[in-house]
């Protein structure tokens, strides 16, 4: 009877470590497999990915590799479109949108709305696990990027662990009995929707899996999976499988590539890079090769420590945390979430990849939603919110190279479809950097998808005040100025110059979308042109040319605020105050961009507020992600910590939609649109670093809005504009003391709710004194003749000192 109980003890303490263990912040944990795909933990190293399901007798790794997407090279580019251009403004100038819809729909489309991205079908496991099974555990552990999964089986433990290799391009199986016990029998093989053959060659087994047409672009691209095991058990590759027997131990590498080189040359050798990546990591030690993996991996994602206040209830499973969020505190499930986006981003776009699409890699299915391609009217743009502020720069590149490209293709669609000089993408783009309209007018129409993405260049100068960058990515960013300056035409009753045609993203007064010069265009023709303007002027382009970018800002029309008391979507004063659509185009201007400051342009200030009030808190899951940045930048961590508890609602899958009308996090904490986009999390990521850290307007400002809920916590490693490490701790809402690492010199403007001290500060005087920090305006006077209602935002008094850096030290305040 000891014994009994004394064993019974031990395994008590043993499983009850192990949930202590995993209840940490940084792993996502469960109690049972996944029982679907929403359920399963993504692994990926941003050319491989892979959703582990944490079977017992049946292991399902589903799998993508990031450049197996349908059709091949071509362009939507209506030929002949540019002749109708006149005709279109025309209508839309006399009002008649609606015909200029319909001439546009006639005109300027294709039967090429996009390509879509692949799946890649999945790697099948079945084991010999048949007896009782108990002590179930499985995670993913963000501090190295595993998925592992343990239980036990007729007193056998089975454990098995899961990367995909950031150093060696493979993904790594690790299977393992206890204490040597050779009970380890396993079966491998490969299931694809697609057309495709297996074979065994030696000990690798190979599936080809052939591409899809789309929309008549014939499939340009095949894929090769392969695999290899490495056991102390009997291998055996034949019929379409990989057998193990009698092992105690076995791990499987596998490796899949395409023949994808770029998106103009499908000349690759799949099969060669697969086998390449597999030869590479072969001879390696298991311990080597997860070290190497760790190494790189933990260089990122280690820059960044958040800790909120957690509670019992943060040591419960993931999937049981997120469906108790609004019902109880647990704080730190928040930054588990925050934490998340870093992992997925990190996992899903580094240099030399793609860049993350509307699924960063993930994807189950042979047509997506939405293809899973690039929306570029927010969405790939939200993806990348993250990646500066949370110290992520290295994954920004894939964007960049995106931009370049873009601005390859996007020349020919200015060219053919508006005569216009510069580039031009419109709101999708593919693999292929197709830059034409899709879909249909009323969403396709959108000549700012390049310019918007090429933002994120000068945003990067400004986080990094890196001139050779600037100086390489000049040519993309001046592409989208010159196509405004050659575009953008006078509207006949106002005199403005003005984008036409355009739409406010997916919405319009009475049902059309077809109009000229919205409020979101004007705020990034602004940040196009006054960006460039500030570029020209560092790179030294010509006098003339920095004049022309002047005097087109100049006539840029104003924002303006309505009859109701809101910021105004369109030039004519027809927002509807019960309208809750997801896109908040004309927010632009508050998030990502700087254009509207409570400081300077209060009313403006308000009428975003207003705005933001009106379409209220709920919505999709990315709609959502911006709003928790819109309400940081309104500097009410209260409202926003409202919005990211309309994020963390469980909804179970996708089946269920029905009946979780606000779930918006699935157990594997992706974000819900629903369905699921990964642009929330990174929407999420960005909103939350937004709480605690802001840098657009003028100075730093150190914890803008915490919300009452987040008491005491502390924060390490946020980026803020100007190349400026950030480490914060609070107490009761207030700072207590910030490090600020300076990685390139330079005065930091420092704003607090509370006053500080340390050495060198001295109270900010003058003009703001970095020109990383100033880059704070609005575009054109201010139209408030129709403001009825003109409160002031209430702010917090605010504290600002200024403080000399020298590249690479520290300096510490203090609150007083
Ligand atoms: C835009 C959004 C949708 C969705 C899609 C991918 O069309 O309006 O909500 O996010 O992109």
């Amino acid at each position: 009877m000891k014994k009994f109980l004394y064993v019974c003890v031990f395994l008590a303490t043993s499983i009850l470590g192990v949930f202590a263990n995993s209840a940490g912040d940084l792993k996502l944990w469960y109690s049972a497999p996944a029982r679907n795909w929403w359920e399963a933990l993504p692994v990926g190293n941003s050319h491989l990915g892979g959703m582990v399901f944490g079977g017992i007798n049946h292991e399902e790794i589903q799998l993508n590799e990031e450049t197996f997407w349908a059709g091949g090279p071509y362009s939507n580019n209506r030929a002949g479109a540019s002749g109708y251009l006149d005709e279109v403004r025309r209508l839309i100038f006399e009002n008649k949108n609606l015909e200029a819809r319909t001439l546009l729909d006639e005109k300027f489309m294709t039967s090429h709305h996009g390509m879509r991205y692949l799946t890649l079908g999945s790697l099948l496991m079945d084991f010999n696990c048949e007896g009782k099974v108990d002590s179930y555990y499985r995670d993913l552990n963000l501090e190295d990027a595993t998925a592992s999964v343990r239980f036990r089986c007729d007193g056998v433990e089975y454990t098995r662990r899961v990367f995909t290799s950031f150093s060696d391009n493979v993904m790594v199986v690790e299977m393992a009995t206890d204490k040597g016990n050779k009970k380890l029998d396993v079966d491998l093989r490969y299931t694809c929707p697609l057309t495709s053959e297996v074979k065994s060659e030696g000990d690798y087994l190979i599936m080809k899996c052939n591409g899809a047409e789309h929309e008549g672009i014939p499939a340009a691209l095949h894929a090769v999976v392969m695999m290899r095991v490495k056991s102390d058990g009997k291998i055996e590759c034949k019929d379409g499988r990989l057998s193990v027997r009698g092992a105690s131990s076995a791990t499987v590498f596998l490796s899949a590539a395409t023949n994808f080189v770029n998106y103009q040359d499908v000349s690759g050798d799949a099969y060669a890079k697969a086998r390449c990546a597999i030869e590479g990591a072969w001879d390696k030690q298991n311990k080597k090769l997860y070290d190497e993996h760790k190494a790189i991996y933990s260089a990122q994602f280690g820059r960044v420590a958040l800790h909120l206040p957690s509670s019992e209830f943060s040591k419960k499973e993931t999937n049981v945390r997120i469906n108790e969020f609004n019902k109880v505190k647990d704080c730190s499930l928040a930054a588990l979430m925050f934490q998340y986006g870093r992992y997925l981003l990190i996992s899903s776009s580094q240099p030399g990849s793609q860049p993350a699409n509307l699924q960063g890699i993930w994807n189950k299915d042979l047509y997506a939603p939405w293809d899973s391609k690039y929306t570029i009217n927010i969405n790939a743009e939200m993806n990348y919110w993250p990646a500066e502020v949370t110290n992520l720069s290295e994954t920004h590149v894939p964007f960049f190279q995106m931009a370049h490209e873009l601005s390859v293709t996007g020349k020919e669609a200015a060219r053919v479809l508006y005569g216009a000089k510069g580039w031009v993408a419109h709101h999708n783009t593919d693999i292929w950097r197709a830059a034409g309209p899709v879909d249909f007018a009323d969403a396709g129409m959108w000549p700012n998808g390049g310019a918007w993405v090429a933002q994120h260049l000068w945003q990067h100068y400004l986080y990094s005040g890196d001139k050779n960058f600037l100086r390489e990515y000049y040519p993309v960013l001046k592409g989208t100025a010159d196509f405004l300056l050659s575009f953008m035409t006078k509207h006949p009753r106002y005199g403005w110059r003005v984008t036409a045609p355009s739409v406010s993203p997916e919405h319009g007064p009475n049902g059309v979308s077809i109009v000229a010069g919205c409020t979101m265009d004007n705020q990034i023709a602004f940040d196009v042109l006054s960006n460039t303007l500030r570029a020209a002027r560092i790179i030294g382009d010509s006098k003339a040319y920095c004049d022309s970018l002047q005097s087109l800002i100049s006539q840029l029309p104003p924002m303006q605020i309505g009859q109701y008391n809101q910021l105004q979507e369109w030039l004519e004063d027809v927002d509807d105050p019960k309208d809750q659509h997801r896109h908040i185009s004309h927010l632009y201007g508050l998030y990502p961009s700087n254009q509207i400051s409570p400081y300077r342009h209060p009313e403006l200030f308000q009428a975003a507020k207003n705005t933001l009030l009106q379409r209220g808190d709920m919505a999709t899951g990315w709609s959502i992600g911006w709003k928790i940045n819109f309400w940081a930048r309104m500097l009410d961590g209260n409202h926003a910590y409202n919005i990211i508890r309309n994020m963390l609602s469980l909804l179970p899958c996708d089946s269920l939609a029905g009946k979780y009308p606000l779930g918006r996090t699935y157990p594997n904490m992706f974000d819900a649109h629903p369905p699921f986009q990964i642009d929330g999390n990174f929407g999420f990521t960005a909103g939350v670093a937004e709480m605690l850290l802001q840098s657009h307007d003028g100075a730093v400002h150190l914890l803008p809005a915490v919300p009452d809920e987040w008491q005491d916590g502390n924060v390490k490693g946020l980026v803020a504009r100007g190349g400026f490490v950030v480490d914060m701790d609070w107490k009761n809402v207030h700072l207590t003391k910030a490090v600020i690492y300076s990685r390139i010199g330079g005065t930091i403007r420092l704003r607090s709710y509370v006053p500080l001290k340390g050495k060198g500060l001295k109270r900010a005087s003058g003009d703001c004194p970095n020109e990383l920090l100033c880059q704070a305006e609005v575009a054109s006077p201010l139209i408030s003749k129709k403001l009825s209602n003109p409160e002031k935002p209430e702010l917090k008094r605010i504290y600002e000192y200024d403080l000399k850096t020298e590249p690479g030290k520290r300096y510490v305040v203090y609150a007083k």
